[in-house]
């Protein structure tokens, strides 16, 4: 597996990027839509889509080097969404009909521009007015008990919205601030805390550029992160050298052709990714972390000197890696021993390593495991604190890493809730609230009256539907602010009373906000008006601080001053580590990295300064039978690792199918060649695929390059047929190995 075999499926394309990618910009930029798009394109603020970050002060195509050409057809995508006309649903459709529809239906509705209330038994939503709106919600909150009311975020807000959220809901008393990290990042979030003393990136651009290799884990960047691939291609023109780790080949990790580089990459067929593909065992990439450990200690690679200084318990870390014995390691993660060694060589050849991961390994039941086994290796071969390497998450939503920066988490850390205290003047909670999980148990038992849902996607995001809209169901008024309808609006609908509200996106706001990336940039994002006409949308914090002030009035701080957001900066520059230049930027317009997170040095952010390394547990992987799924006992029973299509965000479909993985539609399980022939089958034919909550019937299969045993499907589609286990220390489900039985 160390090359990559052409795909048994001839649909799938030489590289990732590519002409498709083309096609689109023309096809949307030269669209009656596209001089808006273009206009947007060059609005000054940060891309929607993720958290590589691009646009802001420097204008819309610049990233926070200068480097100019730097913006994907994703964020074209994302803003040809918004830019839709209105939404006209409420008076044509039930919600009866409008449940029936698809996530890419439901996106393709328009834009939402009134303010919606479905009230108790109605079996459609009405329009209501703002006022109205505020009051209904201002009431759900009021002088209810703090463990009865919940916030759940998603991370395209502005870090504005969020600290305001958070505030609103810990001045009730609450802590229970469910965000969609929890079911993505918490497991970086958590473990890089524990170690480094800081849970995001510890790499910004710049140094990821003096790199000479990079360990990409569990990420599909081609399709999530296309912009980090322009660095993957600039680092092996330098002569570096990439090791990829993923079940799956995916094509643009192999090969992938940057519009970026017209000549070098378009023109030639695309630039090569990959120097070594690692393909393990879904779940284990801690036995293959554990067996480099290995075989950096049988080369002599350990850099010893620099742990005596610089770490503590690693000694422990480097005894676990000598007391496994090969025979476990390769058979748990399924990857040769001449591979492993070959990987750690690569590894103690490279000047710099940065070592980069993503969903792959963070949505695992032992997700923090992981981490840490990642992070050891990066200690161990004394790639962090230096120019060119460390660990770095690869964020998931444009501003998702500033909504945890804001405090958006169930889980209040100390200084900020002695800041919180200060401001607010009273004592706040300390009992860590409800996750995401946590919270949709919680109203799955009754104990939620109130839920207001700040974007996202709560019912569609979350495993097992049937119990997400159940949980939903007993919450007796659930605010939904959004910008597109979504699943979630038709699904997911209070006992009493469900509000959907229309907000203005990032582009269209009339306060200036700021975002930040996941290299820890923040920007400043302009002013702007939306192109629906006669609608009647709000801003977030104009919401927010209406609401705030309804319940607490002027104490200890005027809540209507919070719809100022040059004030709420200044707030957050009092309260948040490392945002002190938030304070100024209306004057200054410096967008700035934040303080207290990038590591060139080997200090840490640690009480000691040291880096705290702790060993981890190799996992025992089973699966159960077909008949403990349900299914016949011919059943063939696969670990399915659910994700994204090339075109779709999270759980809003923008088109069918996916073109670099072959497949034409979205309801295909992609499979091994040699499982699908052992189940007496071929492509094309269809299946049902069974998991521990239900089962989808004649789903196609697909060829595709990925390792036997292992199968992948489509999110948020999948997620009607399975309930995961977590990984306890930071809530996040197992969404990358879900056991089900094909047949
Ligand atoms: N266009 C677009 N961009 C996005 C998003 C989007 O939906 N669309 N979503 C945003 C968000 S919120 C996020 S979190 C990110 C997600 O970005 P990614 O994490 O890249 O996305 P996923 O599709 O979840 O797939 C991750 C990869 O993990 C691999 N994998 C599965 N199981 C394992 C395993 O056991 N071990 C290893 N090593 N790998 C495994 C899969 O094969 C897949 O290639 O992207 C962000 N950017
Ligand atoms: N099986 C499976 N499940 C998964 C995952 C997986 O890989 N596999 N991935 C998980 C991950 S990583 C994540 S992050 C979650 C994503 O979960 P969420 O973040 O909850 O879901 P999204 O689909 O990103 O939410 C999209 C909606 O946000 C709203 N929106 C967009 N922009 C704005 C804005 O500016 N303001 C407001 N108020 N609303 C806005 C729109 O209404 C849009 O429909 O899904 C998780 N679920
Ligand atoms: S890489 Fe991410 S932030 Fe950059 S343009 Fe593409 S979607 Fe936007
Ligand atoms: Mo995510």
């Amino acid at each position: 597996m160390t090359t990559h075999s052409s795909s048994a499926n001839s649909a799938v394309p030489e590289a990732g990027g590519g002409l498709p990618v083309l096609q689109y910009w023309a096809e949307k930029t030269l669209s009656p839509q596209g001089v808006q798009i273009w206009k947007t394109l060059n609005h000054k603020s940060a891309c929607l889509s993720c958290a590589w970050g691009t646009g802001g002060q420097k204008g819309g195509f610049v990233n926070e080097d200068g480097e100019i050409l730097q913006r994907c057809m994703k964020s074209v995508e994302a803003i040809a969404a918004e830019l839709m006309p209105p939404a006209g649903f409420h008076d044509r459709y039930t919600l009866a009909e409008l449940q029936q529809l698809s996530s890419m239906e439901c996106d393709r509705l328009g834009r939402l521009h009134l303010p919606l209330v479905r009230r108790a038994g109605g079996d459609r939503y009405e329009p209501i007015s703002w006022d109205e709106a505020i009051a209904l919600t201002a009431d759900a909150f009021r002088d209810k008990p703090p463990e009865r009311i919940a916030s759940y975020s998603s991370g395209r807000s502005s870090n504005e919205a969020a600290f305001l959220l958070q505030l609103m809901i810990r001045a009730l008393g609450s802590n229970n601030l469910a965000d969609c990290s929890d079911l993505c990042h918490a497991p970086s979030t958590v473990g890089l805390k524990q170690m480094v003393g800081t849970g995001t990136s510890m790499v910004s651009l710049e140094s990821l550029k003096q790199a000479d290799c990079v360990v990409l884990i569990g990420s599909n960047a081609p399709a999530n992160h296309p912009r980090l691939m322009n660095e993957l291609i600039q680092l092996r023109d330098r002569g570096g050298t990439v090791i990829v780790v993923n079940p799956t080949v995916e094509v643009g990790l192999v090969k992938f052709a940057s519009p970026a580089y017209p000549i070098k990459s378009m023109l030639s067929g695309g630039s090569d990714i990959s120097s070594l593909y690692l393909q393990p065992i879904p779940g284990s990439d801690v036995a293959l972390f554990v067996g480099i450990q290995k075989a950096l200690i049988e080369q002599d690679q350990v850099k010893r000197d620099f742990l005596h200084t610089h770490a503590e318990h690693w000694e422990a870390v480097v005894e676990q890696a000598q007391s496994t014995d090969w025979e476990t390691i390769i058979r748990t993660c399924g990857i040769a021993r001449p591979e492993i060694e070959q990987a750690a060589r690569m590894i103690a050849a490279a000047s710099g390593v940065v070592f980069a991961w993503a969903m792959g390994v963070t949505q695992q039941a032992n997700g923090v495991d992981n981490i840490w086994s990642i992070a050891n290796t990066a200690l161990l071969s004394g790639n962090v604190g230096k120019p060119g390497a460390g660990t770095m998450p690869i964020r998931g939503h444009s501003n998702v890493q500033g909504f945890g920066s804001m405090g958006v988490s169930a889980r209040l850390q100390d200084p900020l809730r002695e800041a919180l205290e200060a401001l607010l003047q009273k004592p706040l909670r300390r009992e860590a609230g409800y996750d995401t999980r946590a919270l949709i148990e919680a109203a799955d038992a009754g104990a939620i009256e109130t839920l207001l849902c700040l974007g996202g996607n709560l019912y569609a995001a979350n495993p097992d539907h049937t119990q997400a809209q159940r949980a939903i169901a007993q919450v007796d008024t659930v605010v939904y602010l959004a910008t597109k309808p979504n699943l979630g609006h038709f699904h997911g609908l209070g006992r009493q009373t469900t509000l959907l509200l229309p907000v203005f996106n990032r582009f269209e706001n009339p306060h200036k906000t700021t975002a930040e990336s996941g290299n820890n940039f923040v920007r400043l994002n302009d002013t702007g008006t939306t192109h629906l006409r006669d609608a009647d949308l709000m801003a977030e914090v104009d919401f927010l601080a209406a609401i705030a002030h309804r319940i607490h009035g002027t104490h200890p701080i005027d809540w209507r001053q919070l719809t100022d957001t040059r004030y709420v900066r200044q707030l957050i520059a009092r309260t948040i580590s490392g945002y002190g230049k938030i304070g100024d930027i209306d004057d200054t317009l410096a967008e700035f990295t934040i303080g207290g997170r990038i590591f060139t040095q080997p200090s840490f952010g640690t009480s000691s300064g040291k880096a705290q390394m702790f060993t981890t547990p190799l996992p025992h992987l089973t699966l159960p039978s077909a008949a403990e799924l349900g299914a016949p006992d011919h059943g063939l029973v696969l670990a399915l690792g659910t994700g994204r299509s090339y075109s779709q965000h999270n759980t809003v479909v923008y088109r069918d199918g996916d073109k670099y993985r072959g497949m034409a539609h979205r309801h295909c399980i992609l499979m091994n060649p040699d499982d699908v022939a052992q189940g007496g089958w071929q492509a094309g034919d269809r299946v049902t695929v069974r998991g521990n909550a239900g089962q989808l019937e004649h789903v196609e299969i697909v060829y595709g390059d990925i390792r036997p045993g292992a199968a992948m499907m489509f999110y948020p589609e999948v997620n009607a047929i399975f309930a995961a286990p977590i990984d306890a220390r930071c809530g996040t489900p197992a969404f990358k190995r879900v056991p089900v039985a094909v047949f």
